[in-house]
């Protein structure tokens, strides 16, 4: 038709071969760029007579043109292509079983912890926060355990400085407690939290365990009632039929003191290593509160009598489950803990 068809149907078939961007960018160049045969062509204008001039130039830009609308369609099919293929390789099998996220379980301390608590609302007790960090004063000088006494050495504590420790027993929130209350009954708390004690680890002694305070002071307040509510409370753990007994015991706090044991699910009571041959594990310490506590704590003693009580969490948890070994609580053994998977 001009002399140009040649040019325009070599260029669509480079242009059809065309699989990206920079062949585009070359064949555009080698087509319609400065030194392509279309730009000489044009520089010849020139020398053409005057009256071919303007068909001549009319065919090099028609010519241009098209090879321009090939680049571009060819452009877009490369641009669709790349993304079609995008899709198809990113496209999500929704039939594909998802993945598997394992599911956690309450660690046994949470458990007995959560349970105490339930169970001591449901009497009526509020819930005291204490500190695990605790002046020497609220451990054990406002508990009639002045310094240098000798029943300091019952529990070893971990001393950040000469007044400041962490906290060895759960006893150390009844002052918070009770000179919160400004020596006003009654009281009715507990106190859940960690302790800890340079003991030596064994079966059954940990240097960092739970323990759970309770403290009750009133005008009416007796031992017949502080041993009325140990007994419901070790029934609701243990249920009716496990063996416990109350001895009389001491601490520098409560006058008179107990202790309380429940017979190790490990012999039945014949005596093991894990009960050191007693037959007995110790889950409590307990008493009236001691008339100077109650004083040095701004309660009346003549008015008001109190009793507490201190339980150790992981002994119960012991007992409860059948654990041989307290240090299991602390080893981070997935399968152990998976073994409280659906307990409340
Ligand atoms: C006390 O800690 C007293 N504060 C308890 C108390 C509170 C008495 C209020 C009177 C009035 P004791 O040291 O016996 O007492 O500890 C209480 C309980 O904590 C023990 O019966 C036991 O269940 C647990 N326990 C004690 N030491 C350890 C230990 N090293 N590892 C694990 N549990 C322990």
């Amino acid at each position: 038709m001009n002399g140009f068809d040649e040019i325009i149907e070599r260029g669509l078939n480079e242009i059809k071969q065309a699989t990206d961007q920079n062949k585009l960018n070359e064949l555009k160049a080698k087509y319609v760029g400065k030194q392509s045969e279309l730009a000489q062509a044009m520089k010849k204008i020139a020398q053409l007579p005057k009256e071919k001039k303007a068909d001549f130039g009319k065919n090099v830009n028609i010519a241009k043109q098209k090879i321009l609308s090939f680049i571009a369609s060819r452009q877009e099919e490369i641009s669709n292509a790349i993304i079609d293929s995008k899709i198809a390789n990113e496209k999500i099998d929704i039939t594909l079983p998802g993945r598997k996220t394992e599911k956690g379980s309450k660690h046994p301390w949470e458990i007995i912890k959560d349970d105490l608590m339930e169970f001591f609302s449901s009497l009526g007790y509020t819930i005291a926060e204490g500190n695990e960090v605790e002046l020497d004063r609220f451990n054990f000088e406002l508990l009639n355990i002045p310094k240098d006494h000798p029943a300091r050495a019952m529990q070893d504590s971990f001393y950040i400085d000469d007044v400041t420790l962490l906290r060895s027993h759960t006893s150390a929130v009844q002052s918070h407690v009770m000179l919160n209350a400004k020596g006003q009954g009654p009281i009715k708390v507990i106190c859940p939290g960690k302790v800890y004690r340079r003991d030596d680890d064994d079966m059954t002694h940990s240097h960092q365990f739970g323990q759970c305070e309770g403290l009750v002071i009133g005008e009416k307040v007796n031992l017949g009632a502080l041993m009325e509510t140990l007994t419901l409370m070790i029934r609701h753990i243990f249920g009716a039929k496990r063996e416990v007994r109350f001895r009389p015991s001491f601490f520098p706090f409560t006058e008179p003191s107990i202790e309380v044991d429940v017979s190790c699910f490990e012999c039945g009571g014949k005596g093991c290593d894990l009960c050191k041959g007693t037959g007995w594990i110790e889950i409590l310490g307990a008493g009236m509160v001691h008339p100077n506590v109650l004083r040095d704590n701004g309660f009346d003693p003549d008015k008001y009598q109190g009793f507490a009580f201190g339980v150790g969490i992981e002994r119960l948890a012991m007992l409860k489950y059948g654990i041989d070994d307290i240090r299991k609580f602390y080893n981070n053994d997935v399968s152990f803990l998976h073994q409280f998977k659906g307990e409340k």
